[in-house]
């Protein structure tokens, strides 16, 4: 089972989007661990965007995620990562697939709605970066077993 930390950036939030990506993610079949609506922090941001310090949209990028509150949200299943990824679209929307999130409500790279962990080790230490372990819910879901094979 992996888990990624999935964000509605301050774009979608702004935009209504919240229940869509809820809504699309849930249809998956994929299960809710976590979810809060915050106001991230400067710190946060740069923590979580340090891989991109020095770049040149670096800086609108910070902005933008610190702009407004946005939707932090934890979700599991087999092969999370890359269902979840799927489900969002390419990080250029005009290079995400048809049907996707990014390619139905998004034009701009620094308004791609969305933020989804990369790999599961990625997850694991994103997820850990954005909620304490108490946050985590750990829940039955009776439709599970007509969702996950195992
Ligand atoms: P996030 O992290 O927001 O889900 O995006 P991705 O995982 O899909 O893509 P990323 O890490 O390569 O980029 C992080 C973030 O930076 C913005 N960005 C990216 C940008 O504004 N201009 C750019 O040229 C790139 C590559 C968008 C997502």
């Amino acid at each position: 089972m992996e888990r990624s930390l999935v964000l509605v950036k301050p774009d979608g939030v702004q935009r209504a989007l919240v229940g869509e990506v809820v809504s699309r993610l849930e249809r998956r079949g994929l299960r809710l661990v976590a979810a809060k609506f915050i106001q991230v922090s400067k710190e946060l941001a740069e923590t979580h965007y340090g891989i991109h310090k020095g770049k040149p949209f670096y800086d609108g990028l910070i902005e933008y995620i610190i702009s407004a509150p946005v939707m932090a949200m934890v979700w599991e299943g087999p092969s999370a990562i890359a269902a979840i990824r799927q489900t969002m679209g390419a990080t250029r929307p005009t290079e995400a697939a048809p049907g996707s999130l990014r390619h139905d409500f998004a034009l701009e790279v620094g308004r791609n709605l969305t933020h989804a962990s990369d790999t599961p080790e990625n997850g694991a230490s994103e997820v850990a970066l954005w909620f304490k372990k108490e946050e985590l819910v750990d829940w039955n879901r009776e439709v599970d077993r007509w969702v996950f094979e195992k």
